[in-house]
């Protein structure tokens, strides 16, 4: 960490609390002017510092701003949000993980900006993000899983969004199979498992993540008017989106940790509780077929069950469904 950070987490950890710049400079090793300095520099970053005579340094207002610092401060994981890349814009994150990762970039590397001008979905359809209004990121992951049970990790990722979701908003929400968030029938997020492997090896993971946090409707182009929502247009209220990127990360190291140890059992029973898919009357188009059914599980493994008209059951593996 450098001393900007460590500032950064000292005000973290005493929130609304004066540190004096004593304490500050045995924190992060260095001299009260060279700890004034950085204030300063956080200060032109945006952050407001009130600074007291005898009482030291406090955090008042600190920027809706995305840097890397920020996210590291006070997130305690071991590996997830360890490793920050933080742009202002980029045409995706996505290729930008990538690089990353073929260089040899940690597990838990987060690429993420604060605009992409050619964010992409699933068979290169298009993801709109807006400069500020989201969170747009692609985190590495490196997990010694066989191929076939990468699809798994992006259910793992919906059931962590779903729950950060409930606890830094409230907003109720619902997984639709494989990759949406769902609230109540406009896609809030979406994610994107893209996989690096060798022969039966996987080399690594880039999952990338849109959010649409703190949209308004106007930001939206018409085509997206009705399909589509944000976190502050359901709860009415501005998404923090350093802490809930935060959070994201703890809850996603935790469910990661326990699926690497005991399987996908917890996934698939979160997945199921919060699915907007299960019950539901679907048609499915797969590459090589097209047919409806009711959705009514996955199977051990992360695979949809659909039941078709005459009983008859299909997994769907990898697929367009539509409601
Ligand atoms: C997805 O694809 O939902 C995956 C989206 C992943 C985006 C992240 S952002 C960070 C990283 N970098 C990238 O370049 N991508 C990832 P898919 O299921 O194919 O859905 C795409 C469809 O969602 C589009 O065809 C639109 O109909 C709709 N869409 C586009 N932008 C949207 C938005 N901001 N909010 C809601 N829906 C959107």
């Amino acid at each position: 960490m450098n001393i900007k950070q460590v500032i950064l987490q000292a005000f973290r950890d005493h929130p609304g609390e004066f540190i004096s710049g004593e304490d500050l400079s045995q924190t992060c090793g260095c001299s009260r002017t060279a700890v004034w300095k950085h204030i300063e520099e956080l200060r032109k970053d945006g952050y407001e510092v009130e600074a007291v005579r005898k009482s030291g340094y406090r955090l008042i207002v600190a920027p809706d701003r995305l840097s890397a610092a920020e996210i590291m401060a006070g997130l305690h994981t071991a590996r997830i949000g360890q490793n920050v890349f933080a742009h202002d814009e980029v045409v995706s994150t996505q290729p930008l993980a990538h690089e990353a990762a073929a260089k040899g970039a940690p597990e838990g590397t987060l690429v993420l900006a604060e605009q992409q001008t050619g964010g992409r979905g699933r068979l290169g359809r298009p993801w709109h993000s807006p400069k500020g209004t989201g969170i747009w990121m692609s985190l590495i992951v490196r997990p010694a899983i066989p191929i076939p049970k990468t699809p798994q990790m992006t259910l793992l990722t919906a059931v962590t969004i779903a729950r950060t979701i409930r606890e830094e908003t409230g907003v109720p929400v619902k997984i639709k199979w494989p990759n949406d968030i769902f609230c109540g029938d406009k896609k809030v997020c979406g994610v994107l498992t893209e996989l690096n492997a060798e022969s039966d090896r996987v080399n690594y993971l880039v999952i990338g993540i849109g959010l649409n946090a703190n949209s308004v409707q106007s930001d939206f182009p018409e085509e997206l008017s009705e399909i589509a929502t944000s976190l502050r247009i359901e709860s009415g209220d501005e998404v923090k989106r350093v802490d809930f990127i935060q959070q994201f990360c703890r809850n996603f190291e935790e469910e990661y940790d326990h699926f690497l140890q005991h399987g996908f059992q917890r996934v698939k029973q979160e997945w199921e509780k919060h699915s907007y898919s299960i019950g539901r009357w679907v048609s499915v188009q797969t590459i090589s077929q097209m047919f409806e059914g009711r959705a009514v599980g996955l199977d051990d493994e992360g695979v949809l069950m659909v039941e078709d008209r005459a009983g008859i059951m299909h997994k769907v593996y990898s697929a367009d469904v539509n409601y």
